[in-house]
């Protein structure tokens, strides 16, 4: 009921009622249920990672804002608040960490739980002109190191302690007072972005409503204290772009780039050199451990070039014209290309 319309829901053909799940938290209570009885089990994190359905009233921007989108949703139970608290923040770390990986930057902000319940949740941002967010924030969030805190319940606290001390909440939790209290005007920013992830933490909402229960140490039924922690994986695919685009062009990080680099060579139907050429770098960077993609079809150069400022592998070596015996050209997306010979090139790409 909470989910409303957005919940889609079926009638099978004996009129049964079922739905396709926008979340998980109900299902994965179940799971737990039926399979955790004691404390000496906890803490337990478990993850669906799965296509979910919504039945979005605006769906838009393509697989930005879906009614079928796929997600990465973790579920983490203990046995007490503090315990549990320390599951949402070891979450927190590994959400900035792997944005972080692919390349962005992301700000956790205070966030409302809407139909996904409890009084504790971030949403994880990133700037984007086109995001559907608004976001109102202290600047000097941005500057909030997450490489000097460690993986350890303390260390952690002080992360998030940090990130606290700073005004940064989306249109939902916006309030003009609060933001001209706590934030001088020069530090002020008002921007869009885009959520990619968002973590929850509600206590006992599930267990307790689904009679979710362990035995604590001294044999009392104890209902687990529950979190939920989703990363839109799909979403993130248009996120990408959007955040790192130049010129209209695609670039993708290395780290989700399908390759990190593509070899093109001019292909001429009187003259293998070129392609040969290819084959053999392609062979080289192949033994050492480089992603390459080799672009041996029959096309013109020119639609080559386009074809590969659509697809977005951040490095280019171009084998034509310009390129002598051992000299080729290197070209890294919307940067000026340079001659280089091929251990230079290695040398950059394993940089
Ligand atoms: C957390 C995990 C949840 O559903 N339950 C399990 C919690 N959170 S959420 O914020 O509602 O969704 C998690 C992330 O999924 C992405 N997302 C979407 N992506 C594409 N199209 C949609 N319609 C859509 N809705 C949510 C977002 O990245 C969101 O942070």
């Amino acid at each position: 009921d909470d989910y409303g319309e957005e919940m889609l829901r079926i009638k099978d053909r004996q009129g049964r009622e079922m739905l396709y799940g926008p979340t998980n938290e109900e299902l994965i209570t179940d799971v737990f249920r039926s399979s955790v009885k004691s404390y000496k089990s906890l803490p337990q994190l478990l993850y669906h990672i799965q296509w979910k359905f919504r039945d979005e009233l605006r769906p838009r921007f393509g697989i930005m804002r879906c009614r079928e989108f796929y997600m990465k949703d973790a579920y983490s139970f203990d046995l007490s608040e503090q315990d549990a608290v320390i599951s949402y923040n070891k979450m927190f770390y590994a959400y900035l960490k792997t944005f972080h990986r692919l390349g962005l930057k992301s700000i956790p902000m205070k966030a409302d739980t809407g139909p996904i319940g409890g009084d504790l949740s971030h949403e994880f941002v990133i700037l984007a002109d086109t995001g559907e967010s608004k976001i109102f924030a202290d600047k000097r969030i941005f500057e909030v190191p997450i490489d000097e805190y460690k993986n350890e319940n303390n260390s952690l606290l002080k992360m998030r302690n940090e990130f606290s001390k700073f005004y940064a909440v989306t249109d939902e939790k916006f309030n003009q007072e609060d933001f001209n209290k706590n934030v001088k005007k020069d530090n002020q920013i008002q921007t869009k972005g885009i959520e990619v992830g968002h973590i929850f933490y509600f206590g006992d909402k599930y267990s307790k409503s689904m009679n979710c229960s362990v035995d604590s140490k001294d044999g009392k039924k104890t209902f687990v204290k529950m979190g939920s922690y989703g990363i839109g994986v799909s979403r993130l695919v248009a996120a990408i772009i959007e955040a790192k685009f130049i010129n209209q062009k695609m670039k993708w990080p290395k780290s989700v780039s399908p390759f990190e680099v593509v070899i093109i060579p001019s292909i001429n139907k009187n003259d293998s050199s070129s392609l040969d050429k290819a084959h053999t770098i392609y062979k080289e960077l192949k033994s050492k451990g480089i992603d390459v993609l080799l672009d041996d079809i029959e096309e013109n150069i020119s639609n080559k070039f386009k074809k590969h400022d659509l697809l977005g592998i951040p490095y280019q070596i171009i084998i034509g014209s310009k390129s002598t015996n051992d000299q080729f050209e290197f070209k890294e997306v919307e940067k000026d290309s340079q001659m280089l010979d091929l251990n230079n090139i290695i040398k950059i790409l394993k940089n």
